[in-house]
C-alpha cells in the first residue's frame, strides 16, 4: 500500500471511532431547526451534512482544513520558479487534513502521472456524439465510459467486505483523476482543434500537463491553470456537484457514477455553467455597444435591461456566502499581476464597481456580490481560451479534487445510504392546521 493511503487509512480510522463516541454521546443533541420555508427554499441554511475537506463562513469565504485560499497560496508547495498552489497539494490536504511536503505533492503528480492512461474505447463513445454536442455532455459520456475500469464496482461484484469499501473508493478516485485532464483535453481538441490531439507529457505536474494535452504550452497558462484548479476544487458538502456526488455515492455507486452524477449538476447554469454564461453576458454587452470598453453609464444600462428581460446576472449571488468570494479576489490578484492591460479583465472589474450596488437596489437578492465564475473567463480569453462552451469542464476537472476526497471520507466513515424524509404540500397544510 501506497505511504498516502496507508496515512489517510490510519486517519480515517482515528476520525471513525472520535465520530462513533459523537454519536454514542451526543447523537440525540439537536443541531438545528427546519422550517416550513426552509423546506421549500432549497433547504437554505439547514445544516444536515458533514463534510470533511472544506467549510464555507458566509462572511469570509471557504477554508480548506482551516485554510483560507490566500493561505493555501502562501502554504502550498509550488513548482519550481512557480508562485501558484499545486492543486496535487491541495487534494492531499483535503485528503489526509494536514499541509503536504514538497516530495508529497511530487509522489501525487507521479502517482496521476503513471495511472493516466484512458482506453481507446472512451475516446471512441466520445467520438459517436454529434460535434455540436455541449462539451460537458462529452466530457460526462467520457467519464461514463471509464466506469467500465471502476475496482469499486469489481469488488462489490465479487463480494468485498465493508471494511474494504474505503480502499476501493481511494482506488477508483486515484484513477479517475488521474485521467480526468485527458478526456476533457480530447473533447476540446475534437470539438475546437479539428481532432488533433496532443499526447500527455509524464514529466509535467497534473495542472501544466493538463494545460500541454489542451494545446497551451505558455508558462502563464500553466499557473492560470494551477491556480484554476486549485480554487475550483470544493466548496464545502451542499452544493450541487458535491451534494450529488455524495448522494449518488451513497447508494454504494463507484466512483466514476457519483461524479457523473455531479458533473450532470454542475453542468446547470445556477452552477458551475455560470462561467460559460459570464463571458457570454461580457461579449454580449460589447458588441451590443459597439466593441471597446464601454463606460460605467453603459454598462449600468446593461444591467437593469438583463434584470428587466427577467435574467439574472451570471457570475453574481450565492446560496451561501455573503461577500465578495474570495476566489473572485485570487482570480483578480493574478490578473493585477500579469494582465494589468486585459481590456475583458478592466470590464469586468468595471462590472465588478457596478453590479452590486444595482443588485442591492433590487431589496431580494441576498448576496450581490461576484463569485468565483465572474472572474475565470476574462483570465482564459486573455491567452486564448475563448471557447467559453468549454469553461464548465476546466471547473468539472479541479471539482473532482474535493468531491472525490470527500468520496473517500464517505466510504472510509461508513456513512450510510441518505435518505431523507419528504412529505407533501397536503401533508403540510394538515400539519399547519395542528392535524
Ligand atoms: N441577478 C439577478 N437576480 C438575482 C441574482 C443575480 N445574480 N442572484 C439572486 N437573484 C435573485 C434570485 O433570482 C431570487 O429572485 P426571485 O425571488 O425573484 O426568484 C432572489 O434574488 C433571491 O435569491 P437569493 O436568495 O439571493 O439567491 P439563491 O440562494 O436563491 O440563489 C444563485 C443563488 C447563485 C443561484 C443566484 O444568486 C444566481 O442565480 N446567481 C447568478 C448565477 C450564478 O452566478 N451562479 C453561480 C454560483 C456559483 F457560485 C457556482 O455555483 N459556481
Amino acid at each position: 500500500m501506497g505511504y498516502i493511503k496507508e496515512k489517510f487509512k490510519v486517519k480515517a480510522e482515528e476520525l471513525g471511532l472520535e465520530v462513533k463516541e459523537l454519536i454514542k454521546n451526543h447523537g440525540s443533541r439537536k443541531i438545528d431547526e427546519v422550517t416550513i420555508g426552509q423546506v421549500y427554499q432549497g433547504m437554505r441554511g439547514i445544516t444536515g451534512l458533514v463534510s470533511e475537506t472544506s467549510l464555507l463562513d458566509a462572511n469570509e469565504g471557504i477554508r480548506f482544513r482551516g485554510y483560507s485560499i490566500p493561505e493555501l497560496r502562501e502554504h502550498l508547495p509550488k513548482t519550481q520558479g512557480g508562485a501558484e498552489p499545486l492543486p496535487e497539494g491541495l487534494f492531499y490536504l483535503m485528503l489526509i487534513g494536514e499541509l503536504p511536503t514538497e516530495a508529497d505533492v511530487q509522489y501525487l503528480s507521479g502517482m496521476w502521472a503513471r495511472r493516466s492512461h484512458v482506453p481507446n474505447y472512451v475516446f471512441d463513445a466520445i467520438e459517436a456524439l454529434p460535434i455540436s454536442t455541449h462539451p460537458m455532455t462529452m466530457f460526462n459520456v467520457g467519464i461514463m465510459a471509464l466506469q467500465t475500469e471502476s475496482v469499486f464496482a469489481k469488488a462489490y461484484a465479487e463480494g468485498m467486505s465493508k471494511k474494504d469499501y474505503w480502499s476501493y473508493m481511494y482506488e477508483d478516485t486515484m484513477n479517475l483523476i488521474a485521467r480526468l485532464p485527458h478526456i476533457a483535453a480530447y473533447v476540446y481538441r475534437r470539438k475546437y482543434k479539428g481532432g488533433h490531439h496532443i499526447q500527455p507529457n509524464g514529466m509535467l505536474d497534473w495542472a501544466a500537463n493538463f494545460a500541454h494535452m489542451l494545446g497551451y504550452d505558455d508558462d502563464g497558462f500553466k499557473e492560470l491553470m494551477r491556480l484554476y484548479m486549485t480554487i475550483h476544487a470544493d466548496h464545502e458538502g451542499g452544493n450541487v456537484s458535491a451534494h450529488t456526488t455524495h448522494l449518488v455515492g451513497s447508494a454504494l455507486s463507484d466512483a466514476y457514477l457519483a461524479f457523473a452524477a455531479g458533473m450532470n449538476g454542475l453542468a446547470g447554469p445556477l452552477h458551475g455553467l455560470a462561467n460559460q454564461e459570464v463571458i457570454k453576458w461580457i461579449l454580449n454587452m460589447r458588441e451590443e455597444l459597439g466593441g471597446g470598453i464601454p463606460t460605467k453609464a453603459q454598462i449600468e444600462q446593461y444591467v437593469r435591461k438583463t434584470l428587466s428581460e427577467g435574467k439574472v446576472v451570471p457570475g453574481y449571488g450565492h446560496a451561501v456566502l455573503r461577500k465578495t468570494d474570495p476566489r473572485f479576489t485570487a482570480q483578480m490578484e493574478f490578473a493585477k499581476k500579469h494582465l494589468q492591460n486585459d481590456e475583458l479583465v478592466r470590464i469586468v472589474w468595471m462590472v465588478y464597481d457596478t453590479v452590486p450596488g444595482i443588485l442591492q437596489e433590487l431589496g431580494k437578492v441576498k448576496n450581490p456580490w461576484p463569485n468565483v465564475d465572474a472572474h475565470s473567463g476574462a483570465l482564459l480569453v486573455h491567452y486564448g481560451f475563448v471557447e467559453y462552451e468549454f469553461y464548465t469542464v476546466l471547473f468539472g476537472v479541479s471539482r473532482a479534487l474535493g468531491v472525490l476526497a470527500s468520496l473517500c471520507w464517505d466510504r472510509a466513515l461508513a456513512l450510510p445510504i441518505e435518505r431523507p424524509k419528504s412529505v407533501t404540500t397536503e401533508w403540510m397544510k394538515l400539519f399547519v392546521e395542528g392535524k
